[in-house]
């Protein structure tokens, strides 16, 4: 048995059925995991980890563990950990500190734990896990190689880091790679947004008057997902090029001051703080739903809300209902955390497949040349996305065309015109 403390080990046997099921269908990961059975490219890594317990996750501990690794997790949101999972993952043998429903101290010693085992390399999804290690433990920067990066909001703190010469290791931006952010920032977002926003409400989206707050690759999946479901997209921006590409792609856009008198339902989706404010609450209409898909739990000022609202009441699951002191009700969803994740599952499987695949890809990475590295963020090879992409297509059951010996002549000469 591990080291562990998850809500209750008896939920081991539901978590194990939810991780085959996923298993059957991240033919990527699973791919490489076959091959690092034999090569053993993580051998003697001790991994630290801080991401979202989900079935996917689990499935990624388990490559890296069958990699070699040893491997200590602890979730990266208070909301989203899967108490099944975590049951399954601490009785076979992962090291794991996670529960849904932590408080933030309880978040930061579950990130303490983990750093127990003194790690060789830390993946983060949010960067939390790496700042701690920045901020409290010195001691232990000499030891670690290198860390990966899952999620936008984490690789803007850590730019931002070493801009200031702050990063004391390098660290592999995975979120920026193609097979993952214009696949599981669009899709997986899109997606499994919506899936948290039906199953917290249960309300018909045809004919909603659908605000997204931010249109960037996840507001671009909401909105379309939305638009797919028959709902009035209505995009709020801040930058021009953004704005544009929502407008021709058939969305209105304006203010979210203006938006915020016509929304039936807004979600934010943008890694800024404030982007629904007292002034909005004020505005909305009577039934109005928020929620929010960003990483931080800060998009929407819940101390507004507070401050506007007379009385709350949980009305169901992950949905509260505050009502105004005029008598308007406004249902937010999973307290402002990720709705995807704190109100359904997380992105589908088939998606992280390649989000995973990547973090697996520059972890194996790091560990064989991460020594050679300087204290930087750095991005994954393009080839690898067209190794991923070309695993998954084939598993999918797919194939595509190859370019002739006269037409990369073509392409690589510059004297062809008319
Ligand atoms: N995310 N993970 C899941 N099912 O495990 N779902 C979403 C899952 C990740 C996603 O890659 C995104 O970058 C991050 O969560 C935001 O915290």
């Amino acid at each position: 048995m591990s080291n562990h403390k998850v809500a209750d080990l008896k939920l081991a046997e539901q978590g194990r059925l939810k991780i085959e099921w996923a298993e059957s269908r991240m033919p990527v990961l699973m791919t490489l995991r076959e091959r690092a059975r034999t090569e053993q490219p993580l051998k003697g890594m001790r991994i630290a980890g801080c991401l979202h317990v989900t079935k996917e996750t689990a499935v990624l501990v388990r490559t890296l563990r069958a990699a070699g690794a040893e491997v200590s997790w602890s979730g990266c949101n208070p909301l989203s950990t899967n108490d099944e999972v975590a049951a399954a993952l601490a009785a076979e043998g992962t090291s794991i500190y996670a529960w849904h429903g932590l408080s933030v101290e309880e978040f930061y010693w579950c990130i303490e734990k983990t750093l127990e085992f003194k790690p060789t390399l830390t993946l983060d999804d949010g960067a939390d896990l790496i700042f701690t290690v920045h901020s409290k433990h010195p001691e232990l920067q000499g030891g670690i190689i290198g860390g990966t990066e899952e999620t936008t909001t984490g690789v803007q703190r850590l730019r931002a880091m070493a801009k200031d010469g702050k990063l004391k290791y390098p660290v592999y931006a995975v979120n920026d790679s193609e097979t993952k952010w214009d696949f599981d920032n669009v899709y997986g977002t899109g997606q499994s947004s919506i899936d948290g926003i039906v199953r917290a409400t249960s309300v018909l989206l045809a004919g909603k008057t659908f605000v997204v707050g931010g249109y960037g690759h996840c507001g671009r999946g909401v909105a379309s997902r939305a638009a797919g479901m028959g709902a009035n997209v209505v995009c709020t921006e801040i930058k021009p090029t953004a704005a544009l590409k929502a407008v021709l792609e058939g969305y209105r856009v304006m203010p979210m001051d203006e938006a915020a008198k016509i929304g039936d339902i807004f979600i934010t989706a943008t890694g800024v703080r404030d982007i629904l404010v007292g002034r909005h609450f004020e505005r909305m209409k009577d039934g109005a739903i928020i929620c929010n898909t960003g990483h931080y739990d800060v998009e929407i000022n819940i101390g507004d809300l507070e401050k506007l609202a007379k009385g709350k009441r949980e009305i169901r699951p992950s949905n509260e209902e505050y009502t105004m002191k005029d008598g308007r009700r406004i249902y937010l969803l999973a307290q402002g955390r990720l709705v995807n994740l704190a109100a359904a599952e997380g992105h589908p499987s088939e998606v992280m497949d390649m989000s995973f695949a990547n973090q697996f890809l520059a972890l194996c990475r790091l560990a064989k040349d991460g020594k050679k590295l300087d204290k930087k963020v750095y991005e994954l090879p393009p080839e690898q996305d067209q190794e991923l992409a070309g695993i998954k297509l084939r598993t999918m059951g797919m194939a595509i065309d190859a370019l002739t010996e006269e037409q990369k002549k073509y392409l690589s000469s510059w004297e062809e015109g008319t």
